[in-house]
Formats: C-alpha cells, structure tokens, sequence
C-alpha cells in the first residue's frame, strides 16, 4: 500500500514502491490485445523450441529410424520451410490488425494530446479540435476513464520512446516526424510510465505519470487546468513581486524563469518544464520523486545529484531560508 494518498497502489513512481510499471497487467482495451499478443508469442517460442529440442536430440541419438526420418528431405520442406513460411505469416497479420487501430490518424471528435520527448522530461499539450494547445504541462498527463485517448508523440532531440505499459503500447518518439498511439483507460488511477528508448545520460531516470480520471472528475480538472494561475498572482499588479510571496522573489533573482513557465507571471521560458500548476503533480523531475516540499527544494538545490546530468543547473547558492521559501512558492501552485 502506497503512504502518499495521491499515488494509487500499483501505479507509483520510482523512489516509492510499485516501480518499474508492470508491463503484463493490462488496465484498458488498447493493452489488452498486446498482452493476449505477447503470450501468444511465448508460448509459440516455447513449443517451437521445444519441438526443434526434441527432434534435435532424436536426430542426433535417436533410433535409427527416426534418424532416417528426420534426415529426410520432405521433413526439411515440411518443417524447415512451409511450417515457418505459415505460422509467421499468420502471426504477421495478426501483429498488424492488433495494432493497426491503436496507430491510425486521429478521427473527428477525439481527444487529443500531444507528448514531445525532451532530454529527459516530457512537454505535454491538450489540443482542440482543431489542433490548437490550449492547455500546456509537463511530465504528467491527465486522461478521462473509458474513452481512447490519441497521443501526438514527437521529439524536440533526439529518438524517444513513449511507454505507459498498462495502458498500451509502446511507441517511438522521432525528432521531425508525429507518431499516433492510443491509451486507453477503463479505471480511474495513475499509471506509470517510462522512457523505452535509450537517449543519452539520464535517459533511466525519464519517467511520466499518466493519471485517468472519471468523466465529472475530469472535467474539474481540465477546467482547473486551463485557468493561467490561482487568482493571488494578480498578473496586471504595477510591481509583480510585491504581495507576492517571498519564494516568487528567489524564483525571479535567480532567473529561473529563463527556463520554465509559469502562467500569469512574466515568466515565459520554454526551455524546462512548464511550472503552472506544478504544485498538483504527484512526482517530480520525470517521474522519479515523489512530490512534496522537501524533495522541491532538494531538486533545486541539487538536481544534479539527483539526476545526474539532466539539463538544469545546480543552486549551491541558494539559502536554507530561500530554498524554503522558492519550494513553498512553487507547492502553492496547484
Ligand atoms: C537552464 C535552464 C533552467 C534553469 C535556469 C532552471 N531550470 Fe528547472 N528545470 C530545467 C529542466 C531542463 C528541467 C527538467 C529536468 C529533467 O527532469 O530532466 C527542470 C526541472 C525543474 C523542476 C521539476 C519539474 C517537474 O515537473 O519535474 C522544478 C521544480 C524546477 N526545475 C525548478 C526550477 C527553479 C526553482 C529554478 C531556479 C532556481 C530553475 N528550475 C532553474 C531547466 C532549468
Ligand atoms: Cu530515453
């Protein structure tokens, strides 16, 4: 069981129990035929092995009848050629009409979010229907229960794979190039979610949490989502940072705000995830923390140490008091 009531069981991030994301327990219909697909595959591996074992053995110390037989050539046309030509040919169309629905282009009506891989995070978009973002986030995504979901998945890098086992297959993230995976759902829960391609240092550490909701409960958060900031920010006030809290101070004097956007103040940086509502997220840094106010200001402090090589500075610099205060700030931003 799971102590963080935000993290249901069976689904949590790596650092807390449950990691990595069992690949064969399928939660939703577009991994349900992976799964049937992939047990039909070991067990084909298993018998045709075996098969070949024995024959092998037959072949080599067997009788001398059946080393007669198996040296024949009506065996080797038989089980060397025509058996392998029909059972892969078999597997084949059936490989691909598995698969086909879950990668076809988004159909009217859809929802649809599109994922692009970062080194080593993920920038997440809500798209309208006509393709426009209207919400923007990071490393975690929020779903509605019961309804396939289309993900637009591309890369800002280099190749990236898009993982979220229990919800569906796995799907390559291919820098110039927009691949179409669907997810779907049918309980409410988080879902851990990996990077499966190997991209560069702390491609391990490069986890995302998808989160499905039921329809009114997603609704509430899409709804919440969508808003720039909680009202206190109060983005037209003459001088931003007065009657603001102190961490809004340390988070603008040490230009954070380069880098990572928060909706509703001035800053406006693409190059880190977007901290809007970064208070809400279950985990932190790709999925590998969980989220609270302690490890927010251990992975300002030093992210560095915590995934080593991941593209945000170190803050040696920063106090006790204002790495208390910058982590508080950030919290609050639910
Ligand atoms: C040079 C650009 C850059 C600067 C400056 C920067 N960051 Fe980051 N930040 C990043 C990147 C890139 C990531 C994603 C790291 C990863 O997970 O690989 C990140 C991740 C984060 C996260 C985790 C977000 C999540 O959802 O996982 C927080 C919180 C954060 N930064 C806060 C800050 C604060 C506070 C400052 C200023 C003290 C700061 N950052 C300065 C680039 C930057
Ligand atoms: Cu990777």
């Amino acid at each position: 069981m799971s102590t963080d009531p935000r993290i249901p069981d069976g689904a949590t991030p790596r650092g807390l129990e449950g990691w990595p994301p069992p690949v064969l327990d399928p939660a939703g219909p577009m991994s349900q035929p992976l799964n049937t697909l992939t047990w039909v595959l070991v067990v084909m591996v298993v018998v045709v092995s075996l098969v070949v074992l024995v024959a092998l053995w037959l072949a080599l110390f067997g009788p001398r009848a059946w080393r007669r037989r198996l040296g024949g050539e009506t065996l080797i046309l038989i089980a060397g050629f025509a058996f392998p030509a029909v059972v892969l040919t078999g597997l084949l169309i059936y490989g691909l009409t598995t698969t086909r629905q879950i990668s076809e282009p988004p159909r009217p009506g859809e929802m649809r979010i599109r994922v692009t891989g970062e080194m080593w995070w993920w920038r997440v978009a809500y798209l309208d229907a006509q393709g426009r973002e209207v919400i923007q986030d990071a490393n975690e995504v929020h779903i509605p229960v019961g309804r396939p979901v289309v993900f637009e998945l591309d890369s800002a890098d280099v190749i990236h794979s898009f993982w979220v086992p229990r919800l569906g297959g796995k799907m390559d993230m291919i820098p110039g190039r927009r691949n179409i995976l669907r997810l779907q759902a049918d309980q409410a829960g988080a879902f851990g979610g990996q990077c499966a391609e190997y991209c560069g240092g702390p491609h391990a550490l490069m986890g995302l949490v998808v989160v499905a909701h039921e329809p009114a409960a997603f609704e509430a958060w899409r709804a919440r989502a969508a808003q720039p900031l909680p009202a206190r920010s109060e983005p037209g006030a003459p001088v931003p940072s007065i009657g603001l809290p102190a961490g809004y101070a340390v988070f603008e004097r040490s230009g954070c705000g380069a880098c990572h956007t928060v909706r509703g103040t001035p800053f406006n940086g693409q190059a880190g995830p977007d901290l809007t509502h970064v208070g809400s997220r279950r985990t932190l840094g790709g999925g590998i923390l969980p989220n609270n106010q302690g490890t927010m200001a251990g992975w300002i402090s030093d992210s560095q140490a915590i995934k080593p090589g991941n593209r945000m500075p170190a803050y040696p610099v920063l106090t006790g008091q204002e790495l208390r205060d910058v982590s508080a700030y950030l919290e609050s931003l639910k």
